[in-house]
């Protein structure tokens, strides 16, 4: 039976038989839904987007938590065990993916949510956060936070200091350690510069400066350290020098937070305050994480 016979497949497709059209209908309806669900499937996140609050204790991590979930100042504790809340971008902050959306698209709002997650600063408690970090899927940036007044003193300085450089090298062990060809997704760190209302506070520029200043040295006290227990570790020193842990470049020169853009991490400090007699100041914090959403 060739094509062109009055019974083929070809003549019953062009006939106007009911199968014919029934058949025509379906696929007319079925496609574009079907096409639609295979485009879109992926999305709907099912899971937020996250942020790691991180820093030392004290800092303001849960006051912050707290400011954004209920829209007013709480007195907080000393925490003890991490704590998730998912939350909505406040009013006045539009996400970066969303800009060209209009208020009313549901799309629109589903981008404005987003996770917050907690973790205690206490020395003994740190692990919770270094979990999180080590293991950084759906996080979209990190808050670190600091205690603008404490970062005045040598003591505050220095515990921020060493705690922050541990986050940045676990950040860069990340993206170094990494095996896709792509390098993992980048993970910006905003460095909140809280307490502002303080008078003792430091601006954010002299926080970053501190900052950068001490990690300096925390890094080259790290290098010596290894450098030392190296004969007792009874590893010869090529092996030592490979596995040597150094934050930014190499060399000993200073520490700057523009260096860790080379291993994905873009570092922003800006200053804030949760409470304050004149008012509260998160702004720019928000505005961060808008850009990140
Ligand atoms: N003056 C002033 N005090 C603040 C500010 N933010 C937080 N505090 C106070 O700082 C103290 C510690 O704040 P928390 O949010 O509990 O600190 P945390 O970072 O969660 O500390 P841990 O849970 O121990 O890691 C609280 O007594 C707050 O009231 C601020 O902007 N200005
Ligand atoms: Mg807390």
């Amino acid at each position: 039976m060739a094509w062109y016979d009055e019974d083929s497949w070809a003549t019953a497709a062009f006939a106007p038989k009911g199968s014919t059209i029934a058949i025509t209908f379906l696929l007319a309806v079925l496609l574009p839904i079907l096409l639609h669900q295979f485009i879109y499937r992926k999305a709907t996140p099912t899971t937020l987007p996250s942020f790691l609050l991180i820093g030392p204790s004290g800092a303001g991590k849960t006051a912050f938590l707290t400011l954004t979930e209920r829209k007013v100042v709480a007195q907080t504790h000393t925490s003890t065990a991490p704590l998730a809340v998912e939350l909505l971008l406040p009013e006045g902050h539009t996400p970066q993916s969303s800009h060209y959306r209009s208020p009313g698209d549901p799309a629109y709002e589903r981008s404005r949510q987003f996770q917050l997650n907690d973790t205690p600063g206490h020395g003994k408690l740190r692990h919770f956060a270094t979990t999180q970090l080590a293991n950084p899927t759906n996080v979209r940036g990190i808050i670190f936070v600091v205690d603008a007044a404490a970062v005045a003193e040598e003591a505050g300085l220095n515990e921020t200091a060493e705690y922050l450089h541990d986050v940045l090298l676990a950040l860069q062990k990340r993206y170094t350690g990494a095996t896709s060809s792509k390098g993992p997704k980048e993970i910006p760190v905003l460095v909140a510069a809280n307490k502002m209302d303080l008078f003792t506070a430091l601006p954010p520029h002299l926080v970053a400066q501190q900052l950068e200043k001490a990690i300096s040295e925390v890094r080259k006290s790290r290098a010596k350290g290894l450098k030392d227990s190296g004969p007792a570790l009874g590893g010869e020193d090529d092996s030592l020098d490979e596995d040597r842990e150094w934050l930014g470049e190499g060399g000993e020169g200073s520490f700057e937070f523009a260096q860790m853009e080379e291993v994905g991490t873009t570092v922003t400090v800006q200053g804030g305050n949760v409470i304050g007699g004149d008012g509260v100041d998160v702004k720019s914090w928000y505005e961060w994480i808008a850009a990140q959403l």
